[in-house]
């Protein structure tokens, strides 16, 4: 048994804060498992073990910022050497890397990929020339992948712009431009494997392209194969400083270490859209696994239209004559969403029938004169909510709402049921509570109430809340019949046409009925054809003798 002490190895800046603890003291780790994660402003990176063994002391805390050579952990090792401090093997790090600013200084004596001759060329290449820019000094000769490419020819840039990102499985890192100039020719894709000295671009320094005599001539000549300098040699001292990435491209500002990032990309996952449950808000591969099993069980909940179909192509139409186009409301969106929300997510099925209401409208019409001096105004819709209260009473599948992705139902011990109101600044639903247990002249009153309150746009989020069911009445518009969208998560919705007279057969002659078409659309995750079937038929037969209302 021996102990090895791990330390901070060179991390090519001068400290990096300690933001997560990969092992506990009593854990068994492998050599180059990773022990901790640090960050500074440029990288974030593991530190892996140099030596196999068990953790017996842990000498850091989160949140600690070190240098190299700071002390991590002690390691008992089952090997018989001598307990001091283990020397850094380099070829298991992040590039150590000089800046480019001080490039003309000597790079760290291990960094021994480096050739003399390099480290004495100038950061920034004199004369006007095309000058290759290879694969720096990146602390392993293993290949990494060149993940993304963030020049194209023709581009210009400063001294220190970002070239290309390569990523290995301990962290990321920027390559970048050892002088200012063009770039004249991109040697690699993205994606690529690539080495220490591999050949990424070629760029002309600002001289030449200053000194390019016309426009023409300025556009990125190929280089010529005697420019060129040979990879190893293009390793100027102000290239070899791979900068470690801080952030992916486009992932800016999220606080992930490396690991974290490659999954991430691997899933195509918007780390900007993971809440982070580390330390500090940190995103851990936990993260991102909810983040996926949250989208896959609801895949069509997305807010995007459209989203896993393909979208319907959008037509020039002033083509084809004069158009005119205007900014839709806000409440125009949301009902538009909502609806598509609930097209895709719920498997409609609508039945029809019509309820003999000739009874109900005598009885209506003899309370015209009443209503009046009540100050209400009695429709239809009021005996139609009732008679629904009393169905869903009857057919408490209707007053449910599919809960836990689908285990679950959650059964509502109320009936309060929306009404749809069409206004001028679009679709609203106020719902009225505890129909069930209101009389047809408080109905009446709420009907009359909400569909004001709704049109002033007075509503108040409270009252647009909490329903069970919803009716849809377009009785007052006209039209046979129509299939109205369930108000998800409610399972339910009755459609209301427009009653009329018509010609009904009692078994002897026809007889002139009043008839009002009545569609009932349902959840079929929920309701099946039966349960419709009874709603309906119930509903029609409390229509047809309202005093089956009030049993
Ligand atoms: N058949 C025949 N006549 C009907 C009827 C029906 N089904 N429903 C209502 N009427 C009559 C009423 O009796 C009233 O006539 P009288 O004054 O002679 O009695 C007249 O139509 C106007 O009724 P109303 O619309 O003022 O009142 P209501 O209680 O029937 O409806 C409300 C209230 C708010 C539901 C309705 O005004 C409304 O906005 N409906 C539209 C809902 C909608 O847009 N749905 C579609 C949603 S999906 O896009």
């Amino acid at each position: 048994m021996a102990k090895q002490q791990i330390t901070v190895p060179d991390i090519g800046g001068a400290e990096a804060e300690v933001i997560e603890l990969l092992v506990a003291v009593g854990d068994e780790v492998g050599e180059e498992q990773g022990l901790v994660v640090m960050e500074s402003d440029k990288a974030s990176m593991e530190i892996p073990s140099t030596a196999a063994g068990v953790v017996v002391e842990l000498l850091v805390t989160e949140g600690q910022q070190l240098a190299e050579g700071a002390p991590l952990a002690v390691i008992e090792t089952a090997s018989e050497a001598a307990d001091e401090p283990a020397a850094r093997d380099d070829s298991a790090m992040v590039a150590a890397e000089p800046e480019p600013t001080t490039a003309a200084a000597p790079t760290e004596p291990e960094a021994d990929a480096i050739q003399p001759e390099q480290a004495a060329s100038p950061a920034t290449p004199t004369g006007g020339s095309v000058q290759g820019v290879a694969v720096p000094d990146i602390g392993t000769d293993d290949a990494v992948e060149l993940i993304e490419v963030c020049v194209k020819v023709g581009d210009t840039v400063g001294e220190g712009d970002s070239l290309v990102v390569l990523e290995s499985d301990k962290a990321s890192m920027e390559v970048p431009a050892p002088f200012a100039g063009e770039v004249s020719a991109i040697h690699v894709a993205e994606g690529s494997s690539v080495r220490q000295g591999d050949a990424l671009l070629d760029m002309k320094t600002a001289a030449a392209v200053a000194s390019a005599p016309a426009p023409a001539a300025a556009k990125p000549a190929p280089a010529e194969p005697e420019q060129r300098p040979a990879p190893a040699v293009a390793a100027a001292p102000g290239a070899t400083a791979a900068q470690p990435a801080s952030a992916d491209s486009g992932q800016a500002g999220v606080y992930a270490g490396p690991a974290v990032r490659k999954l991430a990309r691997e899933f195509g996952i918007p780390l900007a859209e993971v809440s982070g449950s580390g330390p500090r808000g940190r995103l851990l591969k936990e993260d991102l696994h909810q983040f996926v099993q949250r989208r896959l069980s609801q895949p069509a909940a997305s807010e995007t239209a459209g989203a896993g179909i393909p979208a319907i192509p959008e037509v020039d139409f002033s083509l084809f004559g004069e158009v005119e186009v205007t900014q839709r409301s806000k409440l125009d969106k949301l009902t538009a969403r909502n609806m598509q929300r609930s097209w895709l997510n719920v498997p409609h099925v609508t039945q029809y029938d019509d309820a003999d209401i000739t009874e109900l409208e005598a009885f209506r019409n003899g309370m015209k004169a009443e209503a009046e001096q009540r100050g209400v105004k009695l429709t239809p819709m009021p005996f139609i909510l009732k008679a629904c209260a009393v169905a869903l009473r009857d057919n408490p599948k209707f007053c449910t709402s599919v809960a836990d992705g689908g285990e679950s139902l959650v059964h509502k011990q109320y009936i309060h049921i929306g009404m749809a109101v069409d206004t001028p600044a679009g679709l609203l639903v106020p719902v009225i509570r505890d129909v069930d247990q209101k009389s047809i002249w408080q109905l009446a009153e709420e009907v009359l109430e909400l569909a004001g309150k709704a049109r002033d746009r007075k509503l108040k989020p409270g009252e647009m809340q909490g329903g069970c069911f919803t009716v849809s009445s377009l009785g007052n518009i006209g039209g046979n019949g129509f299939t109205p969208i369930v108000n998800a998560p409610e399972v339910g919705i009755l459609g209301v046409s427009r009653a009329g007279m018509k010609p009904v057969w009692d078994g002897h002659e026809f007889v002139a009925r009043k008839l009002l078409p009545l569609s009932l659309s349902y959840d079929h995750r929920v309701i099946n054809g039966g349960d419709g079937g009874r709603f309906l038929t119930g509903l029609v037969a409390l229509l047809g003798d309202i005093r089956r209302l009030i049993m």
